[in-house]
């Protein structure tokens, strides 16, 4: 079986991000985490020699990609870069922010701390706001054990909505139940439904004023909310990256 892309303009916005595809078949996952997670680890014991890395297109910021085959499927995985947030305060956070939302990944797996679980929630809720294929991963449980933290990875994937994975990726273990996981997100078979804010009634009421002025240029409503909503925080950069992603070097009239 071939795990087979939605549409034909993922297509299109993987190639914008220079993403390599062998076969024309293979799954693209993006691989997001705060920095020191162990994201690396996981990239490298996934995809180990075949990988490369290069720089994002017309940045400075490094970007490593590889392949990796998991049961009968081709896997593409990209590293983002380590950020705290998605909210583009630094070109970092942009480019992590312009891959999950415009590189339509086949889902998004977000290495986090198992020591530190309640700073790494803020780019999990984040990228749940963002794409509903989350996958979250639980990294360092060897540490978490060693400092007596335990995590009830059933009950937060039952508060959060989403695939919960836990892993100590630098002895090996938990990679293979999280491959299994990102197969059947990326094959249609485990649909994550994240849990997601609703703000107060004028923001909400703002929402759905300007959603509709976006509807011409993002199909998808959770990406076109999340969209509307950093247009209410005033950020300027996400409109560029529309310009950028969505419309060549088109005008958007906001
Ligand atoms: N104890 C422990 N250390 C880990 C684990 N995964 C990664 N590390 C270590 O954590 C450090 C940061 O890992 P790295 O993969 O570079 O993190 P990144 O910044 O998220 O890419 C390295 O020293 C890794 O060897 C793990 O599961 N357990
Ligand atoms: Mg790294």
């Amino acid at each position: 079986m071939g795990l087979t892309r939605q549409s034909g303009t993922k297509e299109g916005m993987a190639d914008v991000f220079n993403v390599e595809k062998l076969n024309g078949n293979e799954a693209v996952i993006a691989l997001a985490g705060n920095p020191n997670t162990g994201k690396s680890t996981v990239f490298n014991a996934l995809t180990g020699l075949h990988q490369h890395t290069g720089n994002w297109p017309g940045k400075t910021v490094t970007n490593a990609r590889g392949n990796y085959r998991h049961r009968d499927c081709d896997f593409i995985l990209i590293d983002l870069p380590g950020t705290y947030s998605l909210l583009a305060s630094s070109i970092e956070e942009q480019v992590a922010r312009d891959f999950i939302c415009f590189g339509n990944p086949d889902a998004t797996i977000v290495v986090t701390d198992a020591t530190n679980l309640e700073r790494n929630l803020n780019l999990v809720l984040q990228v749940m706001e963002l794409t509903d294929n989350v996958i979250m991963c639980v990294n360092l449980m060897d540490e978490a054990k060693r400092k007596n933290i335990e995590v009830d990875a059933s009950g937060l994937s039952i508060e959060l909505g989403i695939p919960v994975v836990t892993a100590a990726a630098r002895e090996g273990t938990g990679l293979c139940e999280l491959m299994d996981c990102v197969y059947d997100v990326a094959a249609g078979k485990l649909k994550p439904h994240p849990k997601r804010m609703k703000y107060e009634e004028d923001i909400e009421g703002a929402l759905k004023n300007i959603m509709p002025r976006l509807s011409e240029y993002i199909e998808d409503e959770i990406k076109a909310r999340w969209i509307a909503l950093r247009l209410l925080d005033g950020d300027k950069t996400i409109i560029d990256s529309i310009k950028e992603y969505m419309l060549g070097t088109g005008e958007i009239l906001l």
